[in-house]
C-alpha cells in the first residue's frame, strides 16, 4: 500500500453493509472537517483562540455576552454557507439510495448532508440556519447580506424579535438544554432497530448522542466508527476505520457496490 492509499476496508463489514436492510449512520463535526469547518473542539481558532468553545454553547454565555456568543455563531454561519460538502457527505448520500431503511443523524448544524443530497437528515443539536427569539421563541428571519469570508473575532449585536423585542439566539441545542423529541426519539428507534451503525467523525464526549452507539451495540447490531484519532467507543466498535471520513466512506460504498 502506497502511503496515500486509503485503508482497505474490511472484507466482513463490507458484506454486513451490502445486506443490512437498517442502517444507522451517526455523524458528528469531523463528517465536515474537510470541508474545511474546524471540529467543535477545533472551532475557535484564529482570533477565537482565546474562548472555550464549551463555555460559549451554553444559555448562560448568550446571557450573560450576547454580542460575543452571536458573534461567534454568524462567524460559523458564514464559514458553513461558504463551504461545500465532501466526498464524506457525498457517500453518505449515496448510501442513502442503496440501503433500503437508511436514518442519518447528525449532531451537525451547518447542513452540508442536505447540500450533499441526503434525502432526510435527523438533527439532534439544531442548525445554524433557523434562529429564534431567546424570549418569546418565535422563528426569526435570518439576518440578510451574501455570505462573507467571515472576521473571527468580531462580536455582534443579535437582532431584536420583532414580536417581542427579545434578542435572537442559534437555533442550536446548548450544553443543559433539552434535544429535539422527535428527532431523539427518532434517533433512538433507529439505534435499537439497526443491523448497522456507523459513526462517522464524533468524538463521541456529548450525550445523549453519544448513546447511540452503545444502544445499537446492546441490540445486536454491528459498529463501525470512522476517526482518525480514538475515541471513547474504540474498545466496543467491531471496527475501527483509522482516517478521514473523506478518505474513508467513497472506498467503503464502491466496495460494497462497486464505482
Ligand atoms: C474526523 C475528521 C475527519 C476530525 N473525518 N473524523 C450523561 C453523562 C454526562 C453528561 C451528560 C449526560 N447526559 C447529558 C449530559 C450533559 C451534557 C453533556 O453531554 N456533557 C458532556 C460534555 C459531559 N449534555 C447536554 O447538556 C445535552 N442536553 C441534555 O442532555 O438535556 C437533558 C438534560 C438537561 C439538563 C440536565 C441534564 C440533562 C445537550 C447537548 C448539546 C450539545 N451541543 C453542542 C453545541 C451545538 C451547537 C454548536 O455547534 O455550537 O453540540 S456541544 C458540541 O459537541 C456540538 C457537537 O454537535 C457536539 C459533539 O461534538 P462532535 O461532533 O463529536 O465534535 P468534536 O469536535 O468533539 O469531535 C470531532 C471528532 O471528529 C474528533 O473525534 C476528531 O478526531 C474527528 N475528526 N477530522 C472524520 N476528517
Ligand atoms: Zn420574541
Amino acid at each position: 500500500m502506497t502511503p496515500t492509499e486509503p485503508p482497505r476496508t474490511p472484507p466482513d463489514l463490507v458484506e454486513r453493509l451490502r445486506n443490512a436492510r437498517r442502517v444507522l449512520v451517526l455523524t458528528g463535526a469531523g463528517a465536515s472537517a474537510e470541508s474545511g469547518i474546524p471540529t467543535f473542539r477545533d472551532a475557535l481558532t484564529g482570533l477565537w483562540s482565546r474562548f472555550d468553545a464549551e463555555s460559549l454553547a451554553t444559555p448562560g454565555a448568550f446571557a450573560r455576552d450576547p454580542e460575543l456568543v452571536w458573534g461567534w455563531y454568524e462567524w460559523r454561519r458564514m464559514k458553513a454557507l461558504l463551504a461545500e460538502p465532501n466526498p464524506g457527505h457525498r457517500a453518505i448520500a449515496a448510501l442513502a439510495t442503496r440501503v433500503p431503511h437508511l436514518t442519518l443523524v447528525t449532531q451537525n448544524v451547518d447542513h452540508l448532508h442536505e447540500r450533499a443530497g441526503s434525502p432526510q437528515v435527523l438533527h439532534l443539536h439544531g442548525s445554524l440556519h433557523s434562529p429564534r427569539c431567546a424570549r418569546c421563541g418565535q422563528p426569526q428571519a435570518l439576518p440578510p447580506g451574501i455570505p462573507q469570508e467571515p472576521e473571527g473575532g468580531r462580536r455582534l449585536a443579535p437582532p431584536r424579535c420583532a414580536l417581542c423585542g427579545g434578542p435572537v439566539r442559534p437555533g442550536v441545542v446548548w450544553f443543559g438544554e433539552s434535544l429535539p423529541e422527535t428527532e431523539l426519539a427518532r434517533a433512538w428507534a433507529s439505534a435499537q432497530g439497526c443491523e448497522l451503525c456507523l459513526s462517522v467523525g464524533t468524538s463521541g464526549l456529548v450525550y445523549p448522542a453519544a448513546d447511540l452507539p452503545r444502544v445499537a451495540l446492546a441490540a445486536g447490531a454491528t459498529l463501525a466508527q470512522v476517526n482518525p484519532t480514538a475515541t471513547p467507543i474504540d474498545d466496543l466498535a467491531h471496527h475501527n476505520l483509522r482516517g478521514t471520513a473523506g478518505a474513508i466512506l467513497p472506498g467503503l460504498v464502491r466496495a460494497a457496490w462497486g464505482a
